[in-house]
């Protein structure tokens, strides 16, 4: 498995965000992290595309908004609704150009961080960010797969809200999106002061965390699964989550 990700622009601290401490983000200690979360990637055998920042686009180290993987299909985000970042895809595209690009194209409007995969499921939130119209383009360019509309309330993406953590247990933060997303698995809600829990990565048989959920890593451990952990708080600043540094191909 590969990991696509883009550093960190000096730009970075322009970025948009809802976060009441958004404008205290320290570029420095972000580098720092960005370097930790790449070295957690590499730990567990991920090799690591890495794209250069641009300055143009302060939130760019977020490739996950860019595009969405389904095996040899790539669903090119526009993120027409994201405030100045439709036009950083670029060099995220051109990384994935073995793939069939399917682009998503107005009235729609998606980012990356709403779709939420489940074997031939794919729950796409119905955001600020993204919208029904994005529904019915995936349908068309993923056939196989079943692509549900998912309302997802006072909360930036699906997946800043709701993941899955090692296929087993549907992780959620409380008063974002219907816990009844998928029946099949037993769901932990996070507690109140571990929300950005609610996001954790994949990777093998190890589910990447924030390194201050200490609850929601028992109860991920306690499933038999491996937890890493690393540090995220100058990305919570920017209203981002551990999967939307990378992409997972
Ligand atoms: C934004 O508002 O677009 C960025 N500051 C944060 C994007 C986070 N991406 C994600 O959750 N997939």
């Amino acid at each position: 498995m590969k990991a696509i990700v883009r550093d960190v622009p000096d730009s970075f601290v322009h970025c948009v965000t809802d976060a009441p401490d958004g404008h205290t983000i320290d570029l420095a200690l972000a580098r720092r992290q960005h370097a930790q979360y790449i070295e957690a990637l590499e730990s567990l055998g991920i090799d690591i595309v890495r794209l250069p920042a641009d300055e143009r686009f302060p939130d760019c180290v977020f490739t996950e908004d860019s595009a969405v993987v389904v095996g040899d299909d790539v669903i090119a985000c526009n993120m027409r609704d994201s405030p100045g970042r439709d036009g950083e895809q670029g060099p995220v595209l051109d990384a994935l150009a073995d793939k069939r690009i399917h682009r998503i194209q107005a009235p729609a409007s998606i980012d990356g961080g709403d779709v939420l995969r489940w074997q031939d499921d794919i729950f796409v939130g119905q955001s600020r960010r993204t919208n029904a119209a994005a529904v019915e383009q995936m349908r068309a360019a993923l056939p196989d797969h079943r692509i549900h509309p998912v309302p997802v309330h006072d909360t930036l993406h699906l997946k800043t809200c709701a993941t899955i953590a090692g296929g087993r247990l549907l992780l959620v933060a409380d008063g974002h999106v219907d816990t009844a997303l998928l029946p099949e698995l037993p769901v932990f809600t996070v507690p109140v002061e571990e929300r950005h829990g609610a996001n954790c990565m994949n990777i093998g048989g190890a589910v990447m965390l924030p390194d201050d959920c200490p609850a929601t890593a028992r109860r991920v451990r306690d499933e038999g699964l491996d937890v890493v952990t690393v540090p995220m708080s100058e990305f919570r600043k920017a209203d981002g989550s551990l999967t939307c540094l990378s992409i997972r191909v």
